[in-house]
C-alpha cells in the first residue's frame, strides 16, 4: 500500500515512522510519502493561504497550490481522501475496505480549511475520525494510516488481526500475563488450566459480556448464534436486567 500525504506539516508524521509501522515500511509492506504542500507555492514568500471571500476569521488554503501538490503524486487508480469533520465517520468496516486499495492520497487541511473548488475537483471520499474538531487533518491521516496498515498481510504477527476486537464486530476479551498473582488478584483459573475448549468458551463469554456492558449498541443489529443469545441473557439477568429487544435475538 502506498500512502501519499499532502500536508503543510510533514514533521508531524514521525509517530507513524516508529515501531510496527516503521518496520512495515522498512519491509516495503507500506510506503508513506510526505508531500509538503508549501513546496508548490509560486509565491516568493512561499505563501499558501489567503483570507476568505465574503469575510470571516482565519485563512483558507489556496486551490492552485493544493492542485499542483496533488498533480505531483496522482496516478490513475489512486483514491483521494480528505480528512474532515464533514466526512463519514470511520469504522472498522471502512478500514478493512480501504486496506484493499493500492494507492491512497490523503489530503490534510489546516486553518479554516481548503478552497472548495479544488476539493470538488480532486476528492473521492471525505472521512472523519469522530465528531469533534481538530486544528488539522494530520492526526486523522495518521489514524487512517495506522488502522489500514495493520490490516495488511505481514505487518502484524500471524493471526493477531483475526481474533481481536471488532473482527467479529464485538469487543475483545480481557488479557492476562505473568505474574500469576498481582496485588492479591489471581489470573482466572480457566486460563492456566490448559483446557483449550473451556478457554475458548470463556473468552467468547467475556467478549460478549464486555460488549453488552460497555457498548451494547454494537449488538443491536448483530446476528448471533443460539449459544451467544443464551450467554447475553445470562449476563443481562446477572448485571443489568433490562428488557432485551428482539433485534438482539436474530439468529444466523
Ligand atoms: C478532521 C479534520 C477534525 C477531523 C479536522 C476529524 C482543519 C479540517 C480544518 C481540519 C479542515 C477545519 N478536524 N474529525 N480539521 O476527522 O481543513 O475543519
Amino acid at each position: 500500500m502506498k500512502f501519499d500525504v499532502l500536508t503543510l506539516f510533514p514533521e508531524m508524521f514521525s509517530p507513524i515512522k516508529q515501531s510496527i509501522l516503521g518496520r512495515a515500511e522498512e519491509k516495503k509492506l507500506i510506503e508513506i510519502n510526505l508531500i509538503n504542500i508549501r513546496d508548490f507555492s509560486k509565491d516568493k514568500h512561499k505563501k499558501v493561504d489567503d483570507t476568505p471571500y465574503g469575510g470571516g476569521a482565519g485563512m483558507v488554503i489556496r486551490p492552485d497550490v493544493v492542485y499542483d501538490a496533488y498533480k505531483s503524486v496522482y496516478q490513475k487508480k489512486a483514491k483521494v481522501i480528505y480528512l474532515s469533520p464533514q466526512g463519514k465517520v470511520l469504522d472498522q468496516k471502512k478500514v478493512e475496505a480501504l486496506s484493499k486499495e493500492k494507492h491512497l492520497i490523503l489530503l490534510c487541511g489546516h486553518y479554516e480549511g481548503i478552497d472548495q473548488r479544488v476539493l470538488d475537483e480532486i476528492v473521492d471520499e471525505e472521512i472523519s475520525i469522530g465528531d469533534y474538531v481538530l486544528t488539522g487533518g494530520e492526526l486523522p491521516a495518521m489514524v487512517l494510516i495506522d488502522s489500514i496498515s495493520r490490516q495488511i498481510e505481514g505487518v502484524l504477527k500471524k493471526d493477531s488481526i483475526l481474533e481481536e476486537s471488532f473482527s467479529d464486530g464485538i469487543l475483545e476479551y480481557p488479557q492476562y500475563t505473568r505474574p500469576e498473582e498481582f496485588n492479591g488478584k489471581k489470573v482466572p483459573d480457566v486460563l492456566v488450566s490448559g483446557h483449550h475448549e473451556n478457554i475458548k468458551k470463556w473468552r467468547r463469554k467475556e467478549a460478549l459480556k464486555n460488549t453488552f456492558l460497555k457498548r451494547p449498541e454494537l449488538l443491536e443489529n448483530k446476528k448471533m448464534s443460539e449459544e451467544d443469545i443464551k450467554i447475553i441473557h445470562d449476563i443481562n439477568v446477572k448485571y443489568k436486567n433490562v428488557p432485551l429487544t428482539n433485534k438482539k435475538e436474530v439468529k444466523n
